[in-house]
């Protein structure tokens, strides 16, 4: 089946939050960000904007009639800066007017006197200085120490992976509506109505009751409307309840890519010990991940990347400790992944280098730790529906992996000044939101007297189809044609108590709930339908004379009319909680996943080593989807996900300045994948696996795992560097910019020697 958004998207037609008709009376918002990165606020001087005609008010922090609060995990997040400012950008004042322009005019004639205070912008020096967001975390199994002193060989470095901008195409915004008794009724563009609703609800003094969201679709969230939209969505309904009026706030692409967080930068020491048959014995690694200013979703970033410290290795003895550190960023936040990827990059950093210190090929050590089935994680809980080697080995035949090297092998030996690079990456990806509470969710379905049917569920529709699997969904259960159904937006006064759409579980969560529903719907419909037929067998025993349908014709129509005139409700509302998942933080073990998810993919990249450049030439995938129930929506989903974890892996390169300013400010000086950078061949085959019954009709969730196989273009372009120039000592120090490249390649000489440049 197609994206049921398919059409309104190719016609324009698509509703998102700035396409809403406007409604009369509307104000305009724009924040007035801090200036610097650090500083102690000693006044602000409002006069100049408040003079300027069309302005109506301009809020602070002191106008606020609730809690000045919007951090979720940790209350350590104002919603406008009071007596510091802790990252550039960081909203001070709010402007509101008569339109857009005049808000946007007025904010920059807001003048703010700041006490200059010390900008770090480092984790390593945060972490130094004791700027921890949380204590520090260590998942350990085994006794690493110890198991260092059988190992054979043992190697220690250091790997750092960098920030990625979400760059969802539509940008943050909210539009909040006044209702009577002071409701408020809030269009906003998350992926989390409930935890907008909540954080309205707190910086305003009211109860949840009194605020309304709602979601019809976004254009893009990746994780950074997760939690990154509260704050918009709570500056318009802390304006719309001070003035009484609609207020609207749709950032501008710059003040989106300045003011919001991005995925966590990373920093990490590991230290790898392998015996000499290339089993990995011990492995011990300390993370330093960037936080940025606050905590938001950080400390559960963290834990992600904890879990996924061994990516889909089998490492008996490990001991990974992690450590959120707090620098004057925008407060970095969920990302595609979560954690995952940068936990990930760390381990195959250290496998890269033991390949490259022992003279052999990574692939080797790779293929002889692959998880299998019985395995513990190191968080105790034991492999169930292991793929690991089975998607290893349909990749590595189906894609003739010898073959692929040999061709690598010849082509660098042919060539001088391209060099060719080839590169495994095999994935692993746990699904269940970490924290257990929020694996629940709640599907709301009517069936309309006229046998048409309205679903809603807490599933944000954000380019991933997972409308299109809920109308699979219910038309699968209740047997009607996907016509009849109609995805209603989210809204948090149908559905209450959402979790986010979040942690690739939106399907099966709000999926599992729908099956419930529509499933207690069809229970009650027999009933009518086996009261009629057996009413006819009495009456053809009567010889009554039918008029109209016949019993025997019931057809959906008719059986709907029915029970709705014998007064059955048509209506259900049900509840699915993800069953058998616990975690016991106190010792860090437990069963926190519903289920795994598994691939393997084959990178090769092409060098120029005179200018530095490359192209991914193919990204060839087996992948475990399980029994996919859209092979067309989860096909769109892996392609995505891998080109977006290339461009993390590659070119999206976040430059901060020393102070605190981000310097990679636009399109022009940010690079993300174009139509060109896509890899002109992206194979990816759909393996044969049973699925989990925890995943819904067993079809695997599919939104993140596959951008980790974006970190193999990463070690197919170190391997092609190395072709090159087998002395270059890389530091693994992602993303791997063609100017990364290109020093790399004469790190030795900076100038190319004679022979390489003829
Ligand atoms: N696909 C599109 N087109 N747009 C998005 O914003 N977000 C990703 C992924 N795929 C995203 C996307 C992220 S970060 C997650 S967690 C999942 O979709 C969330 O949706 P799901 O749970 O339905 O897979
Ligand atoms: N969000 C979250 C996530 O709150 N918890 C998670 O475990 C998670 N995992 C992936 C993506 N988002
Ligand atoms: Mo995705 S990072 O769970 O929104």
């Amino acid at each position: 089946m197609q994206n049921i958004d398919s059409f309104t998207h190719v016609r324009g037609e698509s509703l998102y939050l700035d396409d809403l008709p406007i409604v009369n009376g509307t104000l305009y918002a724009c924040v007035f960000g801090s200036p610097v990165a650090h500083g102690r606020i000693r006044s602000l001087d409002l006069a100049d904007a408040r003079n300027l005609p069309g302005v109506v008010r301009i809020l602070t922090a002191r106008d606020i009639p609730g809690e000045n609060q919007i951090g979720g995990i940790i209350p350590d997040e104002v919603l406008l800066a009071d007596q510091t400012v802790d990252f550039w950008g960081m909203p001070i004042a709010l402007v509101v007017a008569e339109t857009d322009e005049i808000a946007r005019r007025a904010a920059t004639l807001i003048r703010a006197d700041i006490d200059p205070l010390p900008v770090v912008t480092d984790p390593r020096e945060a972490c130094a200085l004791g700027q921890l967001i949380v204590p520090p975390r260590t998942f350990q199994t085994g006794d690493a120490e110890a198991a260092f002193a059988d190992c054979d060989y043992i190697f220690e470095g250091r790997a750092d992976s960098g920030g990625q901008e979400h760059l969802y195409l539509e940008t943050q915004g909210a539009y909040a509506i006044p209702l009577e008794n002071g409701n408020i009724r809030l269009f906003s563009s998350t992926q989390g109505p409930t935890a907008v609703q909540r954080a309205v609800a707190r910086v305003l003094g009211l109860g949840m009751h009194k605020i309304e969201i709602d979601v019809t679709r976004l254009g893009g969230g990746f994780g950074g409307k997760e939690d990154g939209a509260n704050l918009w969505a709570a500056l318009v309904a802390l304006a719309t309840h001070c003035l009484r009026r609609p207020v609207k706030y749709v950032l501008h692409r710059m003040e989106d890519l300045r003011m919001t967080g991005k995925r966590h930068p990373y920093t990490s020491d590991f230290k790898i010990g392998l015996t000499k048959d290339l089993k990995i014995r011990a492995y011990t690694a300390s993370l330093y991940q960037d936080a940025g200013a606050s905590a938001d979703l950080s400390p559960a970033v963290l834990e992600r990347s904890l879990f996924h410290a061994n990516n889909t290795y089998f490492i008996p003895n490990l001991r990974v400790t992690a450590y959120s550190c707090r620098t004057n960023l925008p407060s970095n936040t969920a990302f595609r992944g979560f954690g995952g990827p940068q936990g990930m990059f760390v381990i195959e950093a250290a496998i890269a280098k033991a390949a490259e210190e022992l003279g052999v090929s990574a692939l080797d050590i790779q293929r002889a730790n692959l998880l299998r089935e019985g395995d513990a994680f190191h968080y105790g809980q034991v492999a169930d529906g292991c793929e690991a080697e089975a998607c290893w080995t349909d990749a590595a035949t189906r894609y003739d992996l010898p073959e692929l090297q040999r061709e690598v092998d010849e082509f660098n030996r042919q060539n001088k000044l391209k060099k060719k690079g080839l590169a495994v990456m095999p994935i692993c990806f746990g699904i269940s939101f970490t924290k257990k509470w929020m694996n629940q969710a709640r599907a709301l379905v009517h069936l309309y007297a006229d046998g048409s049917v309205g679903v809603s569920t807490g599933a944000v529709e954000m380019g991933q189809g997972v409308n299109t699997k809920m109308v699979q969904v219910a038309a699968r259960c209740l047997s009607v044609r996907p016509e009849r159904i109609k995805i209603e937006p989210t809204n948090t006064t149908r559905i209450a108590n959402t979790s986010p759409t979040a942690a690739s579980a939106t399907s099966d969560l709000n999926g599992k709930a729908l099956q419930l529903a529509c499933q207690a719907l069809t229970e009650r419909l027999l009933g009518v339908a086996r009261a009629r037929l057996q009413a006819e067998e009495v009456s053809i025993r009567n010889e009554v004379v039918w008029v109209g349908n016949k019993p025997s014709d019931l057809g959906w129509n008719d059986l709907i009319l029915e029970a709705y005139q014998q007064r059955v409700c048509l209506s259900e509302h049900a509840h699915y909680a993800t069953p058998g998942i616990h975690y016991d933080p106190t010792v860090e073990k437990g069963h926190p996943f519903a289920y795994h998810v598994y691939g393997t993919a084959l990178v090769g990249t092409t060098v120029d080593c005179l200018r530095g450049t490359y192209t991914v030439d193919y990204v060839r995938v087996t992948h475990d989807f399980g029994q996919s129930m859209n092979t067309i929506v989860d096909r769109g989903q892996a392609e995505g996900a891998i080109v977006q974890g290339i461009g993390w892996m590659t070119m999206e390169d976040l430059r901060y300045n020393a102070d605190g300013r981000l310097l990679s400010n636009a399109l022009s000086t940010y690079k993300i994948p174009d139509i060109y950078s896509v890899p002109p061949v992206l194979d990816i085959h759909f393996l044969e696996t049973a699925g989990s019954d925890y995943a819904i009709f067993r079809s695997k969730a599919v939104g993140e795992p596959p951008l980790m196989y974006g970190i193999g273009a990463y070690f197919a372009l170190r391997n092609a560097v190395r072709a090159f120039n087998p002395s270059s000592n890389l530091p693994f120090d992602a993303p791997m910019t063609p100017e990364k490249v290109l020093l790399s390649l004469y790190a030795d000489a900076l100038v190319p020697t004679p022979e390489v440049a003829s």
